[in-house]
Parts: C-alpha cells; structure tokens; sequence
C-alpha cells in the first residue's frame, strides 16, 4: 500500500478498477483520465499484472503475492511476472489522482493468465469502470464476472462501450445500446459510449470532445467520485469486501458553528465537501479540467 493510503488521519480516496476483456481498452482509458501515457495500449494482450496509480511523485515499486515489495522500472513494466506479482504501484502527479486512485486490471478472459491475478485484487477496490468492446459488447464471460460482483460495488460502477468508433452506422449503434441496457439492467450506475481514441485525439477541441462521448462519462465520473469520497471517508474497507454500501457506518455530522461558516455566494457544492471531511470535488462543470489537464 502506498504511504498516502497509509497517511493517519486522512480520508482514504475512492478505488476505482477498470475492467474488461482484453484489448477493450482499460489501459487507453487510464492514459486518457491521466492526461499522460504510462501505461502500454497494445493491439495484442499486454500481460501485465494490475497497475495500481496513486498521486503522488514517490519511486514505482511492486508488490509480490508474499508482501515483499521491490522497486520496478516504468520502461520493463512488461517484463514483471504476472504470477508473481501482486501489483504494480505506480505514483503521477495527475489531477484525477488528487481525488481517486485508478487499478488498471489485466484482460478478464485471457488463457495465458490465471484469473487469479485480478481475483486477488478485487477486495482492494470500491467500484469498477467496466470497458466492452462495442463490437463483441457484454460477452457472457463479461456477465458472468459481474454477477459475482457486490451490489457495493456495482451501485456506482460505469459501464463504458469502447471503441465506438469501430460501430459505423446508427443502426448498429443503436442496437449495441440496446441490447447492452437490457442485458445489463439495473447492473451499473451508467451507461456510456464512447471511442476512447477520439476523445484522446480531441485535446482542447470541445466538438471533438463531444463527439466522442467523453463528455457525459467524465460528469458522470466526478459526480461518482464526490459520492464515493464521501463514502470511503468513513469506511478503511473498500466497498468490495461489504454486501452493500448501507453496512458503511453513518456518517459523524460535526455541529457546525456559525463561526465556521465563510460561504461565499455559490459555493454549496464545495462546502459541503469540507463539512464531511472529504477531498473538495468540484461540481461537474470542473469535469474537463481534472480529466483532461496536465
Ligand atoms: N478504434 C479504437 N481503438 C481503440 C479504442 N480504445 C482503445 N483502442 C485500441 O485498442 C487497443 C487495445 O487497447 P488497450 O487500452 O491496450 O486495451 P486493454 O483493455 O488495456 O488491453 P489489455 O491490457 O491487453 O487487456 C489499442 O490499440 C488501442 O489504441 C477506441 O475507442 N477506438
Ligand atoms: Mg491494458
């Protein structure tokens, strides 16, 4: 675990694991969330053991299945055995950082890859973006890992439809999305399309932003996040390991003194944060400025 988990005092941030089949694009996701490219995005399955990001500017390191750690290399990360290794820790000092951590996950179905080196890191997480591929979307593999999933953790999870893109004409569109919502009813916190090289490629360019799809996911995100940082400021135990987010203790409502009260005109949103001690997440028109700078 990283030292900023371990800071006394300090209301643990929300976890938040992107899944999926491999190739649907997990790593593509990470990379864009960050406004940086750590992570490889390969045509073929990268083989990777789940990456753990946390802000931060410490040394990468890697947590073996025994609980020792030793340092890594960003530029071998393809070279650490994934049987062996429980995670890999890497630190970045990118704006989503400040208010989540991010694990990406390996591909669900790879038959070069024991489902145990990212079964073993599902207790350690509090919701999931899912990523399915528009093309071959909500496979039965796909169904079959969520239903074992919590309810706490499937509450505020996303599911994304990647590479959208790939999908060119409405028809086809329309019918992926449909049979996705009814397949997956009630499953997720949100639906959304998107082509995560689109939104990438878009940089400051709000048209292509919007096209891609990007825009109404990253609401959606922050929105979560506020909700799950409240969440997780009561609970050390990520929300995996509990049947439903009502087993979170109540939260502690300090009496607040008119003393302690400095609200300007419009700023609920952001005093609320302060009242329940969680991080400040700014409401959603801030959404493009924490995903999409650095
Ligand atoms: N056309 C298109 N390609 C995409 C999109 N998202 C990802 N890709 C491509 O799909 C390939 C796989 O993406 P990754 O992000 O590596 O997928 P992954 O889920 O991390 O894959 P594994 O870690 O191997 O399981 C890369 O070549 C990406 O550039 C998209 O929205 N549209
Ligand atoms: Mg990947």
């Amino acid at each position: 675990m990283s030292d900023d988990a371990l800071e006394v005092g300090g209301p643990r941030k929300p976890r938040i694991a992107l899944m999926g089949e491999f190739s649907a694009g997990k790593s593509t996701l990470s990379n864009l969330l960050l406004g940086a490219r750590p992570l490889p995005e390969k045509v073929t399955a990268t083989r990777l053991s789940p990456v753990w990001l946390t802000h931060g500017t410490d040394a990468p390191f890697r947590v073996n299945v025994d609980g020792t750690t030793e340092p890594v290399s960003i530029a071998n990360l393809e070279d650490i055995p994934v049987h062996e290794t429980r995670y890999i820790q890497l630190f970045l000092e990118a704006d989503i950082l400040e208010v989540c951590d991010l694990i990406d996950f390996p591909g669900i179905s790879d038959p070069n890859m024991s489902s145990s080196v990212w079964e073993r890191m599902l207790p350690e997480v509090d919701t999931v973006i899912w990523c399915t591929h528009a093309t071959q979307a909500w496979r039965q593999s796909e169904a079959a890992v969520w239903e074992d999933m919590p309810a706490s953790v499937r509450e505020n999870a996303v599911l994304l439809i990647t590479r959208f893109d790939k999908l060119t004409n409405e028809k086809d569109r329309g019918r992926v999305i449909k049979r996705v919502r009814k397949e997956t009813q009630g499953q997720f916190g949100g639906i959304f399309p998107v082509s995560l090289l689109q939104a990438i490629k878009a940089g400051e360019d709000p048209a292509l932003w919007d096209a891609s799809g990007a825009g109404p996911f990253t609401e959606y995100l922050i929105d979560m996040i506020e909700k799950l940082a409240e969440i997780t400021s009561r609970s050390e135990v990520p929300l995996y390991n509990l049947a439903s987010i009502s087993d979170v203790p109540a939260a502690f409502v300090e009496p607040v003194t008119p003393r302690r009260i400095e609200r300007s005109p419009d700023s609920s949103r952001t005093q609320r944060g302060v009242a329940t001690g969680g991080p400040v997440v700014e409401t959603s028109s801030e959404a493009n400025r924490i995903i999409r700078t650095s």
